[in-house]
């Protein structure tokens, strides 16, 4: 009876919901987003390799996706979002494009990269960060000596659920620079805005936040001492002109770590994705424990509570969709 019940509302494009309510309504998060680590004395060959398999410009763009092992098959990261190491050989580019995903580049070695965004070439250093908004222009390319690497975070999940997704190529391989290198900084980067901008623009005029000024925040901060016992010294990328997140739905951070120090425990419901710009040390999550060093990349799902100790003074950079969550009223974290 009941199953002829529900073939009758299979028909009917009907479904009970009391089949599957438990799974819908979770007690907890429980996604299968995995707690991982990708080491990068490991990663960085297979990068390397992927050099050799393809030019930057016939991948469009040649990155590892760093895949989740919970959410296999899914180019995802976490839930809600994607990450992957890119690489750009000397001399390479990769084409012009500009899609509805925004995106965040963490750069991790080499100099002499530069990507441009709607005009303005910006010059690529280590630990740099830097944004490519939705609908955004953007190209890659490599005028320096040696392989340059970065990782790349984008909101691809959210717009997939959105549903929201469209990408257009450029008729040139390249875009135009149209505007002077620094332009950006000088004019969002001080303190100061222009007159008539319009604050409404839900992401950063900014999109370039160099390493060096980052680590000058961190160590200002670290000698005034204020240091979070869950999060050290903790900076987000700003929009500098409505003091929100650099891209609408992802925050992206800097924590700086002081020497022989262990953070006390945290967990939160973002999902965070943390890169080792510099130091070594350990995340303890539950009962396990993850090695991390230098250029490391490793996820801690949501709502799993973890702690960071650290060797050395350690510097990591990290995102998360944790905008998102606050504006939907989600966001629920826990000290201790
Ligand atoms: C993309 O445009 C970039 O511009 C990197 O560097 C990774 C992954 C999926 C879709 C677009 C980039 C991407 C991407």
């Amino acid at each position: 009876m009941a199953e002829l019940f529900r073939d009758r509302l299979q028909q009917q494009n009907m479904t009970p919901l009391w089949d599957v309510f438990k799974d819908l309504v979770a007690k907890e998060p429980n996604s299968g987003c995995e707690a991982t680590l990708w080491r990068y004395c490991d990663a960085r060959p297979a990068v390397l390799e992927a050099g050799e398999v393809i030019s930057a410009s016939d991948a469009e763009r040649r990155v590892l996706i760093l895949e989740n092992p919970g959410l296999k098959g899914q180019s995802r990261t976490t839930t809600s979002l994607y990450a992957g190491l890119q690489l750009v050989l000397p001399g390479e580019s990769a084409p012009a494009h500009r899609h509805s995903q925004s995106a965040l580049r963490l750069v991790i070695e080499g100099d002499g990269g530069y990507t441009t965004v709607n005009g303005e070439r910006v010059p690529m250093a280590p630990g740099d960060f830097i944004i490519t908004p939705a609908g955004c222009w953007h190209d890659h390319g490599n005028d320096g000596g040696e392989p340059v690497v970065w990782l790349d975070g984008l909101d691809i999940p959210m717009i997939g659920l959105l549903d929201a997704s469209f990408v257009e190529h450029h008729p040139d391989h390249v875009q135009s620079v149209t505007r002077p290198s620094g332009d950006a900084l000088a004019r969002y980067g001080s303190g100061l805005l222009p007159v008539n901008y319009d604050a409404s623009l839900s992401s950063s005029p900014l999109f370039h936040y160099p390493y060096a000024r980052t680590l000058d925040a961190l160590n200002r901060l670290r000698q005034s001492g204020e240091v979070d016992p869950c999060h050290g010294l903790k900076f987000v990328f700003a929009n500098p002109a409505t003091g929100g997140p650099a891209i609408p739905g992802i925050e992206a951070f800097v924590q700086g770590l002081q020497a022989n120090t262990t953070t006390e425990a945290y967990r939160a419901t973002d999902a965070t994705v943390f890169s080792v710009i510099s130091g070594s040390g350990r995340m303890h999550l539950d009962d396990r424990v993850f090695e991390w060093s230098e250029h490391d990349t490793f996820v801690v799902p949501s709502w799993c509570r973890y702690q960071l100790e650290s060797h050395n003074e350690g510097v990591l950079f990290g995102f998360s969709d944790r905008p998102l969550q606050r504006y939907l009223g989600v966001l629920r974290e826990e000290r201790g």
